[in-house]
Protein backbone atom coordinates (compact mmCIF):
# COMPACT_ATOMS: atom_id res chain seq x y z
CA UNK A 1 0.00 0.00 0.00
CA UNK A 2 1.31 3.63 -0.54
CA UNK A 3 1.80 5.85 2.21
CA UNK A 4 -0.28 8.76 2.65
CA UNK A 5 0.83 12.06 0.85
CA UNK A 6 1.96 14.60 3.17
CA UNK A 7 -0.68 17.08 4.19
CA UNK A 8 -0.54 19.94 2.64
CA UNK A 9 0.49 21.67 6.33
CA UNK A 10 3.81 19.76 7.14
CA UNK A 11 7.08 21.11 8.65
CA UNK A 12 8.40 19.85 11.65
CA UNK A 13 11.78 21.94 11.37
CA UNK A 14 13.55 24.81 10.09
CA UNK A 15 15.82 23.42 7.54
CA UNK A 16 13.60 19.67 5.97
CA UNK A 17 13.24 20.24 2.08
CA UNK A 18 10.84 23.34 1.51
CA UNK A 19 7.83 22.83 -0.85
CA UNK A 20 5.73 26.22 0.11
CA UNK A 21 6.38 29.07 2.06
CA UNK A 22 4.33 32.32 2.43
CA UNK A 23 6.31 35.61 1.56
CA UNK A 24 5.49 38.51 3.23
CA UNK A 25 4.61 42.01 1.25
CA UNK A 26 5.78 45.62 2.17
CA UNK A 27 2.25 46.77 0.35
CA UNK A 28 0.49 49.65 1.98
CA UNK A 29 3.44 49.10 4.81
CA UNK A 30 3.35 52.04 7.19
CA UNK A 31 5.82 52.97 10.26
CA UNK A 32 5.62 51.56 13.20
CA UNK A 33 3.65 53.59 15.27
CA UNK A 34 5.02 54.75 19.41
CA UNK A 35 3.15 53.09 21.75
CA UNK A 36 4.01 51.07 25.10
CA UNK A 37 5.50 48.11 23.71
CA UNK A 38 7.96 50.05 21.21
CA UNK A 39 9.39 52.99 21.00
CA UNK A 40 10.90 53.25 17.39
CA UNK A 41 13.62 55.61 17.14
CA UNK A 42 15.74 57.01 14.08
CA UNK A 43 19.28 55.70 13.92
CA UNK A 44 22.08 58.55 14.07
CA UNK A 45 19.25 60.78 15.20
CA UNK A 46 18.53 60.98 18.14
CA UNK A 47 15.76 63.16 19.84
CA UNK A 48 14.49 63.41 16.09
CA UNK A 49 10.74 62.35 16.51
CA UNK A 50 9.94 58.68 14.81
CA UNK A 51 7.75 59.45 10.85
CA UNK A 52 4.29 58.10 11.37
CA UNK A 53 1.60 56.68 9.12
CA UNK A 54 2.65 55.72 5.69
CA UNK A 55 6.12 54.84 4.46
CA UNK A 56 6.60 56.66 0.96
CA UNK A 57 6.42 54.61 -2.50
CA UNK A 58 9.78 54.89 -2.89
CA UNK A 59 10.89 53.01 0.27
CA UNK A 60 7.54 50.01 -0.66
CA UNK A 61 8.79 50.04 -4.04
CA UNK A 62 12.58 49.00 -3.10
CA UNK A 63 11.25 46.53 -0.67
CA UNK A 64 8.90 44.79 -2.81
CA UNK A 65 11.47 44.33 -5.53
CA UNK A 66 13.50 42.37 -3.06
CA UNK A 67 11.00 40.47 -1.84
CA UNK A 68 9.75 39.50 -5.74
CA UNK A 69 13.18 38.61 -6.30
CA UNK A 70 13.28 35.94 -3.42
CA UNK A 71 10.02 34.57 -4.60
CA UNK A 72 11.94 34.55 -7.89
CA UNK A 73 14.61 32.14 -6.63
CA UNK A 74 12.32 29.94 -4.56
CA UNK A 75 10.09 29.32 -7.52
CA UNK A 76 13.16 28.62 -9.29
CA UNK A 77 14.03 26.07 -7.06
CA UNK A 78 10.50 24.19 -7.16
CA UNK A 79 8.76 26.12 -4.28
CA UNK A 80 5.20 26.73 -4.30
CA UNK A 81 4.93 30.11 -2.95
CA UNK A 82 1.94 31.59 -1.75
CA UNK A 83 1.36 35.83 -0.32
CA UNK A 84 -0.49 37.44 1.97
CA UNK A 85 -3.80 39.43 1.01
CA UNK A 86 -3.39 43.58 0.52
CA UNK A 87 -4.92 45.55 3.91
CA UNK A 88 -5.18 49.21 4.90
CA UNK A 89 -2.74 49.91 7.57
CA UNK A 90 -3.00 53.49 7.50
CA UNK A 91 -6.37 53.72 9.94
CA UNK A 92 -6.28 54.26 13.43
CA UNK A 93 -7.33 51.12 15.74
CA UNK A 94 -9.41 50.98 18.58
CA UNK A 95 -10.83 47.56 20.86
CA UNK A 96 -12.16 48.26 24.29
CA UNK A 97 -8.81 48.09 25.88
CA UNK A 98 -6.32 50.41 23.28
CA UNK A 99 -6.03 52.97 20.37
CA UNK A 100 -3.04 52.88 18.34
CA UNK A 101 -2.68 55.57 15.65
CA UNK A 102 -2.08 52.99 12.87
CA UNK A 103 -1.07 49.54 12.24
CA UNK A 104 2.34 48.06 10.69
CA UNK A 105 2.84 45.96 7.74
CA UNK A 106 2.27 42.31 6.42
CA UNK A 107 6.55 41.67 5.71
CA UNK A 108 7.05 39.53 8.36
CA UNK A 109 4.93 36.61 8.59
CA UNK A 110 7.24 34.29 10.42
CA UNK A 111 6.25 36.99 13.53
CA UNK A 112 2.44 36.11 13.48
CA UNK A 113 2.09 32.17 12.18
CA UNK A 114 4.06 29.24 12.69
CA UNK A 115 3.87 25.73 11.30
CA UNK A 116 3.98 23.14 14.13
CA UNK A 117 3.95 19.80 12.21
CA UNK A 118 0.17 19.40 10.71
CA UNK A 119 -0.65 22.55 13.00
CA UNK A 120 -1.38 26.22 12.28
CA UNK A 121 -0.16 27.97 15.32
CA UNK A 122 -1.44 31.85 14.95
CA UNK A 123 0.46 33.46 17.99
CA UNK A 124 -1.13 36.17 20.58
CA UNK A 125 1.40 39.32 19.07
CA UNK A 126 2.70 41.44 21.53
CA UNK A 127 2.45 45.10 20.34
CA UNK A 128 -0.77 47.00 19.47
CA UNK A 129 0.07 47.97 15.89
CA UNK A 130 0.26 44.11 15.03
CA UNK A 131 -2.63 42.92 16.63
CA UNK A 132 -4.57 42.47 13.67
CA UNK A 133 -1.85 41.09 11.45
CA UNK A 134 -2.90 38.15 11.03
CA UNK A 135 -6.37 39.24 9.04
CA UNK A 136 -3.54 39.62 6.04
CA UNK A 137 -2.99 35.67 6.14
CA UNK A 138 -6.85 34.84 7.05
CA UNK A 139 -7.56 33.76 3.69
CA UNK A 140 -4.73 31.51 3.25
CA UNK A 141 -4.90 29.81 6.33
CA UNK A 142 -8.45 29.13 5.41
CA UNK A 143 -7.62 27.99 2.28
CA UNK A 144 -4.88 25.44 4.20
CA UNK A 145 -7.47 24.25 6.27
CA UNK A 146 -10.24 23.77 4.57
CA UNK A 147 -7.71 21.30 1.97
CA UNK A 148 -7.15 18.40 4.25
CA UNK A 149 -8.91 17.65 7.38
CA UNK A 150 -5.37 16.38 8.47
CA UNK A 151 -4.72 19.92 9.18
CA UNK A 152 -4.99 21.64 12.21
CA UNK A 153 -5.78 25.36 13.43
CA UNK A 154 -5.08 27.08 16.60
CA UNK A 155 -5.19 30.56 17.44
CA UNK A 156 -3.78 31.43 20.41
CA UNK A 157 -5.61 34.05 23.11
CA UNK A 158 -4.93 37.90 22.13
CA UNK A 159 -3.96 39.41 25.38
CA UNK A 160 -5.29 43.00 26.33
CA UNK A 161 -2.42 44.82 25.12
CA UNK A 162 -3.92 47.71 27.64
CA UNK A 163 -1.49 49.70 29.60
CA UNK A 164 -1.25 47.59 32.25
CA UNK A 165 -0.08 45.16 30.23
CA UNK A 166 3.30 46.60 29.94
CA UNK A 167 6.40 48.11 31.69
CA UNK A 168 6.67 51.53 29.79
CA UNK A 169 9.65 52.45 32.30
CA UNK A 170 11.47 49.78 30.67
CA UNK A 171 12.53 51.65 27.74
CA UNK A 172 14.08 54.56 29.86
CA UNK A 173 16.25 52.09 31.96
CA UNK A 174 19.74 53.58 32.04
CA UNK A 175 22.25 50.78 30.82
CA UNK A 176 23.40 49.91 34.37
CA UNK A 177 20.01 48.83 35.07
CA UNK A 178 19.93 46.93 32.08
CA UNK A 179 22.90 44.78 33.20
CA UNK A 180 21.95 44.95 36.49
CA UNK A 181 18.65 43.12 35.30
CA UNK A 182 20.03 40.87 32.63
CA UNK A 183 19.44 37.52 34.65
CA UNK A 184 15.78 38.60 35.31
CA UNK A 185 14.41 38.37 32.03
CA UNK A 186 11.80 41.11 32.74
CA UNK A 187 11.43 43.39 29.69
CA UNK A 188 8.62 45.54 28.60
CA UNK A 189 5.74 43.65 28.91
CA UNK A 190 4.48 41.71 32.55
CA UNK A 191 3.67 38.56 33.14
CA UNK A 192 0.28 38.56 33.90
CA UNK A 193 -1.02 37.67 30.34
CA UNK A 194 -0.17 35.22 27.80
CA UNK A 195 2.20 37.03 25.50
CA UNK A 196 4.36 35.46 22.46
CA UNK A 197 5.29 36.30 18.66
CA UNK A 198 5.77 33.26 16.85
CA UNK A 199 9.23 34.09 15.37
CA UNK A 200 10.66 33.52 19.55
CA UNK A 201 9.85 30.10 18.86
CA UNK A 202 12.28 27.51 17.16
CA UNK A 203 11.32 23.77 15.76
CA UNK A 204 13.71 20.90 15.60
CA UNK A 205 11.06 17.87 15.36
CA UNK A 206 10.01 16.62 18.83
CA UNK A 207 12.08 19.59 19.99
CA UNK A 208 10.37 23.17 20.52
CA UNK A 209 12.55 25.76 21.62
CA UNK A 210 11.12 29.55 23.65
CA UNK A 211 12.84 32.34 23.89
CA UNK A 212 12.11 34.45 26.82
CA UNK A 213 12.01 37.80 25.23
CA UNK A 214 10.22 41.37 24.84
CA UNK A 215 8.14 39.49 22.91
CA UNK A 216 7.33 36.58 24.67
CA UNK A 217 7.01 36.31 28.19
CA UNK A 218 6.53 33.28 31.14
CA UNK A 219 3.16 33.16 30.77
CA UNK A 220 3.61 32.71 27.07
CA UNK A 221 5.85 30.02 27.29
CA UNK A 222 3.89 28.43 30.00
CA UNK A 223 0.83 28.46 27.37
CA UNK A 224 3.05 26.68 24.25
CA UNK A 225 4.35 24.05 26.99
CA UNK A 226 0.21 23.06 27.86
CA UNK A 227 -0.50 23.20 24.81
CA UNK A 228 2.25 21.06 22.96
CA UNK A 229 3.25 18.81 25.41
CA UNK A 230 0.01 16.97 25.18
CA UNK A 231 0.66 16.53 21.82
CA UNK A 232 4.07 14.57 22.71
CA UNK A 233 6.59 17.91 21.83
CA UNK A 234 8.90 19.11 24.40
CA UNK A 235 8.67 22.86 24.45
CA UNK A 236 12.03 24.11 26.08
CA UNK A 237 12.49 27.89 27.23
CA UNK A 238 16.01 29.47 26.47
CA UNK A 239 17.73 32.78 27.27
CA UNK A 240 20.00 34.78 25.84
CA UNK A 241 21.36 37.11 29.35
CA UNK A 242 23.60 39.70 26.81
CA UNK A 243 20.75 40.51 24.42
CA UNK A 244 19.68 43.26 26.41
CA UNK A 245 16.88 43.91 23.68
CA UNK A 246 15.63 40.53 22.43
CA UNK A 247 12.90 39.85 20.54
CA UNK A 248 12.83 36.66 18.07
CA UNK A 249 15.21 34.07 17.96
CA UNK A 250 15.87 34.04 14.46
CA UNK A 251 19.46 36.63 14.13
CA UNK A 252 20.28 34.65 17.64
CA UNK A 253 20.09 30.85 17.28
CA UNK A 254 19.55 29.00 13.83
CA UNK A 255 19.67 25.50 13.49
CA UNK A 256 20.80 24.56 10.56
CA UNK A 257 20.73 21.12 9.91
CA UNK A 258 20.51 17.88 12.34
CA UNK A 259 23.91 18.95 14.06
CA UNK A 260 24.74 22.09 13.72
CA UNK A 261 23.70 25.67 14.97
CA UNK A 262 24.79 28.72 13.66
CA UNK A 263 24.92 31.39 16.95
CA UNK A 264 25.68 34.84 17.97
CA UNK A 265 28.76 35.47 19.03
CA UNK A 266 27.28 38.67 20.99
CA UNK A 267 24.63 36.59 22.65
CA UNK A 268 25.85 33.35 24.12
CA UNK A 269 23.24 30.72 25.72
CA UNK A 270 22.64 30.75 29.85
CA UNK A 271 24.62 28.86 31.24
CA UNK A 272 23.17 25.44 31.96
CA UNK A 273 21.51 25.72 28.46
CA UNK A 274 23.94 24.37 26.25
CA UNK A 275 23.49 20.81 28.17
CA UNK A 276 21.48 19.26 25.84
CA UNK A 277 22.94 20.29 22.85
CA UNK A 278 26.20 19.24 23.63
CA UNK A 279 24.63 15.84 25.12
CA UNK A 280 23.03 15.00 21.57
CA UNK A 281 26.31 15.94 19.90
CA UNK A 282 24.87 19.33 18.66
CA UNK A 283 27.99 21.48 17.18
CA UNK A 284 27.54 25.29 17.97
CA UNK A 285 29.27 27.29 14.92
CA UNK A 286 29.97 31.33 15.69
CA UNK A 287 28.23 33.60 12.60
CA UNK A 288 30.99 36.32 11.52
CA UNK A 289 30.62 39.70 12.11
CA UNK A 290 27.90 41.11 10.30
CA UNK A 291 29.02 43.18 6.99
CA UNK A 292 27.10 46.38 8.22
CA UNK A 293 28.00 48.17 11.82
CA UNK A 294 25.53 49.36 14.02
CA UNK A 295 25.72 52.77 12.23
CA UNK A 296 25.33 51.57 8.93
CA UNK A 297 21.94 49.72 8.98
CA UNK A 298 19.24 51.36 7.25
CA UNK A 299 18.19 54.43 9.30
CA UNK A 300 14.33 53.49 10.19
CA UNK A 301 15.67 50.20 11.07
CA UNK A 302 14.69 48.75 14.62
CA UNK A 303 16.21 45.42 14.00
CA UNK A 304 20.37 44.44 15.20
CA UNK A 305 22.77 43.85 12.46
CA UNK A 306 22.54 40.47 13.31
CA UNK A 307 19.73 40.19 10.87
CA UNK A 308 22.63 38.61 8.76
CA UNK A 309 21.65 35.24 10.22
CA UNK A 310 18.31 35.75 9.19
CA UNK A 311 18.83 33.52 6.73
CA UNK A 312 16.13 30.50 4.87
CA UNK A 313 17.11 27.06 4.70
CA UNK A 314 15.61 25.63 1.33
CA UNK A 315 16.87 22.23 2.56
CA UNK A 316 19.94 21.06 5.15
CA UNK A 317 21.97 21.81 2.22
CA UNK A 318 20.99 24.81 0.79
CA UNK A 319 20.18 28.58 2.32
CA UNK A 320 19.29 32.05 0.95
CA UNK A 321 21.49 34.27 2.36
CA UNK A 322 21.50 38.02 1.77
CA UNK A 323 24.27 39.07 -1.29
CA UNK A 324 26.27 41.17 0.85
CA UNK A 325 27.04 38.97 3.87
CA UNK A 326 30.25 37.23 2.43
CA UNK A 327 31.73 36.15 5.54
CA UNK A 328 28.68 34.52 6.23
CA UNK A 329 28.45 32.93 2.99
CA UNK A 330 32.17 31.24 3.11
CA UNK A 331 31.83 29.95 6.97
CA UNK A 332 28.18 28.25 5.25
CA UNK A 333 30.03 26.93 2.46
CA UNK A 334 32.80 25.36 4.30
CA UNK A 335 30.11 23.60 6.56
CA UNK A 336 29.17 22.04 2.74
CA UNK A 337 26.05 24.85 2.03
CA UNK A 338 25.29 25.48 -1.26
CA UNK A 339 24.32 29.76 -0.98
CA UNK A 340 21.91 31.59 -2.33
CA UNK A 341 22.56 34.86 -2.28
CA UNK A 342 19.96 37.58 -3.02
CA UNK A 343 19.83 41.09 -2.56
CA UNK A 344 17.50 41.81 0.21
CA UNK A 345 18.43 45.28 2.50
CA UNK A 346 15.98 47.39 1.57
CA UNK A 347 13.68 45.06 3.76
CA UNK A 348 15.14 45.61 6.92
CA UNK A 349 13.72 48.30 7.94
CA UNK A 350 10.32 46.19 8.11
CA UNK A 351 11.81 44.43 11.17
CA UNK A 352 13.42 41.29 9.40
CA UNK A 353 15.33 39.89 6.52
CA UNK A 354 15.03 36.50 4.68
CA UNK A 355 13.96 34.22 7.31
CA UNK A 356 11.64 36.85 9.17
CA UNK A 357 9.89 37.59 5.64
CA UNK A 358 8.51 34.00 5.05
CA UNK A 359 6.39 31.32 6.65
CA UNK A 360 7.23 27.99 5.76
CA UNK A 361 3.92 25.89 5.36
CA UNK A 362 5.42 22.84 4.09
CA UNK A 363 8.67 20.99 4.50
CA UNK A 364 8.90 17.45 3.79
CA UNK A 365 9.78 15.04 6.50
CA UNK A 366 8.65 14.02 9.47
CA UNK A 367 9.04 14.30 13.21
CA UNK A 368 12.49 13.19 14.41
CA UNK A 369 13.32 13.00 17.36
CA UNK A 370 16.84 14.74 17.28
CA UNK A 371 17.60 15.10 21.49
CA UNK A 372 17.24 11.52 22.79
CA UNK A 373 19.40 12.05 25.28
CA UNK A 374 17.49 15.41 27.27
CA UNK A 375 16.60 15.74 31.15
CA UNK A 376 13.13 17.15 30.52
CA UNK A 377 10.51 18.61 33.01
CA UNK A 378 7.19 18.83 31.54
CA UNK A 379 4.44 20.86 33.52
CA UNK A 380 2.73 18.38 35.92
N1 LIG B 1 12.94 40.40 13.84
C1 LIG B 1 14.21 39.91 14.17
C2 LIG B 1 15.04 40.94 14.89
C3 LIG B 1 16.08 40.32 15.76
C4 LIG B 1 17.22 41.24 16.10
O1 LIG B 1 17.08 42.45 16.02
O2 LIG B 1 18.30 40.75 16.44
Amino acid sequence: MRPLSLPPVNSWNEWDPLREVVVGSAENSCFEPTEPGNKPTIRNSPGTPFPTGRKSKEAIDLANEELAGLVAVLESQGVTVRRPEPRNYASPIRTPDFEVKNQYCAVCPRDVLITIGNEILEATMSRRARYFEYQAYRSLVYQYWNADTRVAWTTAPKPSMADEMYREDFWAWPLEKRHAMMHSFEFCIHQNEVIFDAADISRFGTDILVQESMTTNRAGVRWLKRHLEPRGLRVHPVHFPLDLYPSHIDCTFVPLRPGLILTNPDRPLRDGEEKMFLANEWEFVEAPQPVLGNDEMPPYCQSSRWLSMNILSISPTKVICEEQETPLQRLLEKHGFEVLPIPFRNVFEYGGSLHCATWDVRREGNREDYFPHVAYQPLT
